[in-house]
């Protein structure tokens, strides 16, 4: 239970200056440290900046363009604190993409790392009024002089804090929303079931802090507990294993597809520190759960989420484990597979995943994909799962046509219209294809206009073109071409065939 009035900066950040934890370590990089009061001071000048220099009002939506660092993590919190909504996003995006964000959700302004300026330059939207760069930039010469206090903005607990995009299997990504008790909610679920988080914790992981995934594992997980977060802004296997080895982290976040390659590598390290390690963003397979245990005596946590509902949901902690299952609905959250009526299925058969807690989706301006993804106050993920007699989820399927490759959630339907725009491209329809290393690849499968065109330096062309007006994870690794997509007879291309 939370007050009504609740700004969730004062639990996650102000709360350790106050409860004589600020000279503690809080944000760590390969380069750099900061105590928690460092992070506080720095949060209450760019609010000071956003509200007396960028004309920030409460409720403004402001847009967060960096990798992982902890200039990233202060403007987090500054937004919050100056009454705006956050809404961060993926380094590699594109201008097109940001573009699409910014007039989805009319976003007014943005904080932008200086190494990021090039896409963001090129997106011009009625929207924004204003871009403040940092890094050796505008934002550190705006903040010097300002207060190191700042009376935080009183919201409401049910205020919205911030806005996650994801870009769902339709045309218009979907914006869903998530208030200020339901970034302290998560925090008392997951970190509480599977880790029991202690201030001499030092997390560290890949996911980007613009996935909710990440923003939970490597800032407000560690930071509700008064542990400190080992941030890397281009994060490798073999960075994450020196980070581990040489500041001795103790939890690591990252996706099955990294967790692969680690086991790989994981001799070469002194890696004794760890003591949990999460995997999530697909699903793990039960060969690298078991070689990660044979290579370190560690059990990775598998757990599943959705940016809907902030973070994960279903998970297990070693007490409660069985390899090669996602695991049980934590505390806080409740699960059952329903039929496509919404009936409930008996154990061990597979269906739709349907959760409800303490967290849920609220879709902004969707209502038709409100009421698709939220039926009867349970949330469907579109996942199918079976569950067994003690409880335990067992993965069978994705029920849509998202792609996971290396933990990037990929929609089939975006990359096929950005294929459409090349020149050289009639028809097109993506699908995803297992693969070992990455646990799927983006294949598409490709009409062109001129069918004697087809060579390989014509797909390997397309390719670098995607990659430069599109993020490039999401660029098609494997492209054939072919004369025709298989259809039925209303004209609608049948996914599953290719599949
Ligand atoms: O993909 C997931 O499993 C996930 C986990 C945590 C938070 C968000 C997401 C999408």
């Amino acid at each position: 239970q939370h007050p009504d009035m609740l700004n969730c900066v004062e639990r996650l950040l102000d709360y350790h200056i106050q409860n004589g934890h600020g000279e503690a370590v809080c944000l760590r990089t390969f380069e750099e440290e900061w105590t928690y009061r460092e992070l506080f001071e720095k949060a209450n000048q760019i609010a000071h900046v956003l509200i007396d220099d960028l004309g920030l009002k409460s409720g403004n939506r402001v847009l967060i363009r960096s990798a992982n660092n902890p200039m990233m993590v202060a403007c987090w919190y500054a937004i919050l604190k100056a009454g705006g909504i956050v809404v961060a996003t993926m380094p590699l995006l594109r201008s097109k993409e940001l573009t699409t964000i910014i007039d989805c959700a009319e976003i007014s302004h943005v904080l932008c790392d200086s190494s990021l300026t090039e896409e963001m330059e090129l997106v011009i939207s009625p929207f924004l009024k204003r871009i403040c760069y940092y890094r050796q930039a505008e934002l550190e010469n705006l903040m010097v002089g300002k207060p190191k206090t700042f009376v935080n903005y009183h919201t409401k607990s049910d205020s919205i804090a911030l806005i996650g995009f994801t870009s769902g299997t339709t045309g218009l990504p979907k914006m869903t929303t998530h208030f200020h008790k339901d970034i302290l909610n998560i925090c008392e679920a997951f970190p509480q079931y599977s880790l029991q988080p202690v201030a001499n914790d030092i997390f560290t992981g890949s996911p980007p802090l613009g996935f909710t995934f990440g923003l939970g594992g490597l800032v407000l997980f560690p930071m509700y507990f008064g542990a400190s977060t080992f941030l890397i802004e281009k994060p490798t296997p073999d960075l994450l294993l020196q980070a581990i080895q040489n500041h001795k982290v103790t939890i690591c976040f990252t996706a099955p597809t990294a967790w692969r390659v680690l086991t790989a590598k994981a001799s070469e390290y002194n890696i004794s520190s760890l003591r949990k390690c999460v995997s999530a963003g697909e699903t793990l397979p039960l060969k690298v759960w078991e070689d990660w245990h044979a290579a370190t005596g560690l059990k990775i946590i598998d757990g599943i989420g959705a940016t809907e509902m902030l973070h994960i949901f279903i998970s297990s902690n070693e007490e409660n484990m069985k390899p090669g299952s996602t695991g049980v609905a934590i505390t806080g959250y409740e699960g059952k597979i329903i039929d496509p009526q919404g009936k409930e299925l008996p154990l061990n058969t597979p269906g739709r995943l349907a959760v409800r807690g303490i967290t849920g989706c609220k879709y902004l301006n969707r209502e038709e994909k409100q009421k698709e993804y939220v039926a009867n106050g349970w949330n469907l993920t579109g996942d199918i799962f079976r569950q067994d007699e003690e409880g335990f989820f067992w993965f069978v399927a994705r029920g849509d046509d998202m792609i996971i490759s290396s933990g990037y959630n990929i929609a089939a339907i975006e990359v096929e219209s950005v294929l459409l725009t090349h020149d050289d491209i009639l028809e097109c329809a993506v699908v995803g294809l297992p693969d070992e290393e990455r646990g799927m690849l983006v294949c598409a499968h490709v009409v062109l206009k001129d069918k004697d065109k087809a060579t390989n330096q014509l797909a390997e062309s397309i390719q670098q073109w995607f990659k430069e007006v599109a993020a490039p994870y999401k660029y098609p690794r494997v492209i054939n071409f072919t004369e025709a997509l298989p259809k039925t007879e209303t004209g609608k291309i049948q996914r599953f065939k290719l599949k």
